[in-house]
């Protein structure tokens, strides 16, 4: 199933200050309880539950600067690189269960700790760029990425908290697909640093196997990266995946979701995955439902599972 990672290590990162409302938090046990263990072991996976972080919400972390809480983001985004980490360094695949899409910057530095060729997709109908000065929502989940990428250090002023976090990806290193709700200075951010971006017009324009492959021919050209996937729910249509924080229409199809999770998963090279802004909370219990069983099957089709069917190499035909 991975060539390299045999073992899928779940780790809940129950995040939810880099955004106002709560409800990621319980993204990992909603997960969990739906059963996700289970299905990824009839996929043939070896999983070993490490539980969920815990983060404390630090002490004067009002909401009433610019940017909200980044003394909690950022004490738990140290927690959840030093677990990624130690995840990555131990060989396992490392499947992430959010939380806000802040959960990324813990997850992409802590991988990034380890192996220093890694490949980022992001699949997300926000592009997650603003730096700190042009957000205008002040919520971290819309800035992770320009805390991580290289090129941006100027931009982007040290906050409380999160002061340690030295950028380790380049601009480059990065593939967006689904955007649909780009502010402004992401676009200039984009363009500026000549970013590889799909959005939902050229899906529509290429179809998502010209995407895929362009997507992996530019973060991965000679298909050897440490593959990190981070995987927004909100990059699909709001009729997949209703409960998440802030959905946009036109998203991705189920079937292009799970054509991307599936090659990814062909790499053989999937080391990190986030599963970011499950939010069980918002919408009604028919919306919560749906959004979980879409996610568990993109996450299934990350680590294994094919539309095509898959046969254990064990099997054995019944003979009369
Ligand atoms: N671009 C907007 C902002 O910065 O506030 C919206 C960001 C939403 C982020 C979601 C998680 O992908
Ligand atoms: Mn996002
Ligand atoms: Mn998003
Ligand atoms: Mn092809």
């Amino acid at each position: 199933i991975l060539d390299q990672e045999s073992r899928v290590a779940l780790l809940g990162v129950p995040i939810r200050h880099g955004q106002a409302r709560s409800g990621t938090d319980l993204g990992p046990n909603t997960l969990r309880d739906g059963g996700l263990k289970e299905k990824l072991s009839s996929v043939g996976c070896d999983v070993v539950d490490y539980g969920n972080l815990v983060f404390r919400q630090a002490q004067n972390d009002n909401s009433h600067e610019r940017t909200h809480n980044s003394r909690s983001v950022g004490a738990a985004a140290k927690q959840i690189a030093d677990a990624v980490s130690r995840r990555v360094l131990n060989g396992e695949a490392c499947l992430a269960l959010g939380g806000d899409h802040s959960m990324a910057i813990g997850t992409i530095y802590g991988h990034a700790q380890v192996r220093s060729d890694i490949a980022v997709i992001w699949v997300d109908a926000h592009a997650d760029i603003n730096t700190p000065l042009t957000s205008e929502s002040g919520n971290i989940h819309g800035m992770p990425l320009s805390f991580l990428v290289r090129e941006l250090e100027p931009y982007v002023p040290k906050l409380p908290g999160m002061e340690w976090i030295k950028p380790c990806i380049s601009a480059k290193d990065i593939a967006y697909i689904g955007l649909r709700d780009v502010d402004p200075a992401e676009r200039w951010i984009i363009e500026k640093f000549n970013m590889t971006a799909f959005s939902m017009q050229e899906v529509d324009k290429y179809g998502i196997h010209e995407v895929m492959d362009r997507a992996m021919k530019a973060v991965d050209p000679n298909g050897t990266r440490s593959i990190h996937l981070s995987f927004d729910v909100d990059g699909l249509d709001p009729s997949l995946t209703p409960s998440t924080g802030t959905p946009v229409p036109g998203g991705l199809s189920l079937r292009e979701g799970l054509y991307i999770a599936e090659e990814v998963c062909a790499t053989g090279r999937l080391a990190v995955m986030d599963v970011a802004e499950v939010n069980p909370l918002l919408g009604n219990d028919e919306d919560s439902k749906r959004t979980l069983e879409i996610t568990m099957d993109v996450i299934e089709r990350c680590f294994g599972k094919k539309r095509q069917g898959v046969c254990p190499p064990d099997y054995l035909v019944p003979l009369p």
